[in-house]
């Protein structure tokens, strides 16, 4: 090969990988550390987890995702009203048709390295569905923070044909306290599932409809023979719920969004 050409080919090789580069940095969103896990990884220790914040919000002058995240909220499906699909198609039924115990999923591992508070997001029969966490110095831009977190063991309907069943937290995090109508790149990053809740945001926004995920693989019962390859189900939270529960209370009032 003439050296020209290699040369050449060199060039469009570090092109290509600084594109991808590039690429990652840009879907560098906020995920679950650990987005997929056996069913009931409980009874093995193995449901120790975090949300990661993969950058800050956008700084108007520079268009750079670095600026100062000062909390953050975590709200799983409640299982209540959820939306449920099966490969892809809406399921009218229940939860309990896939899984056998959701109800109560999520224990917060306390820690306050990133920020000073933190706090459960409860639904009325004190059921724990998320958190948030807040305060403090926040997380500097241009670090990454994890927010610890256990998820509660799930267990698949043995009679169900799920060969795993998703679950799609809304995340938020906030960079300015404003009012629903003030969220943009700039004073938050929404991770939420665009369900028609008042999160949903423009196509356009950052991160939109681009939700972080926990798939909880079967694992514990073989698929009944009737089922053949199995399906895969999704759970996302109703905008009712998204509504609702995506938001922080602090010492009885809420903080955010602003009212
Ligand atoms: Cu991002």
């Amino acid at each position: 090969m003439k050296s020209s050409t290699l040369k050449y080919r060199t060039l469009i090789l570090i092109t290509a990988v600084g594109l991808a580069g590039a690429w990652q940095s840009a879907f560098a969103h906020t995920r679950l550390k650990t987005p997929e896990v056996q069913e009931n990884a409980a009874e093995h220790g193995s449901d120790y987890n975090a949300v990661v914040v993969g950058h800050g919000c956008t700084n108007p002058t520079t268009g750079a995702v670095d600026v100062t995240v000062l909390g953050t909220v975590v709200v799983f499906p409640d299982g209540k009203d959820s939306i449920i699909t099966v490969d892809g198609a809406p399921h009218t039924g229940d939860l309990t048709d896939f899984v056998t115990n959701w109800g109560n999923p999520v224990t917060k591992i306390q820690d306050r390295s990133i920020f000073d508070f933190e706090d459960y997001i409860k639904d009325s029969l004190g059921n724990k569905l998320g958190f948030w966490t807040g305060g403090g110095n926040g997380l500097k831009g241009g670090f990454r923070a994890v927010i610890p977190f256990t998820t509660a063991g799930v267990i698949i309907n043995e009679s169900s044909c799920a060969k795993s069943v998703t679950f799609v937290p809304g995340i938020a995090d906030i960079c300015q306290i404003t009012d629903v109508a003030g969220i943009n790149a700039e004073t938050a990053n929404i991770w939420a599932p665009a369900v028609g809740s008042i999160y949903d945001g423009s196509p356009e926004r950052h991160g939109y409809d681009s939700p972080a995920t926990l798939k909880v693989a079967r694992s514990a019962t073989p698929l009944p023979e009737s089922c053949g390859v199995g399906v895969d189900v999704v759970v996302k939270p109703s905008a009712n719920q998204l509504d609702r529960d995506l938001r922080i209370n602090f010492n009885g009032s809420q903080i955010w969004p602003a009212q």
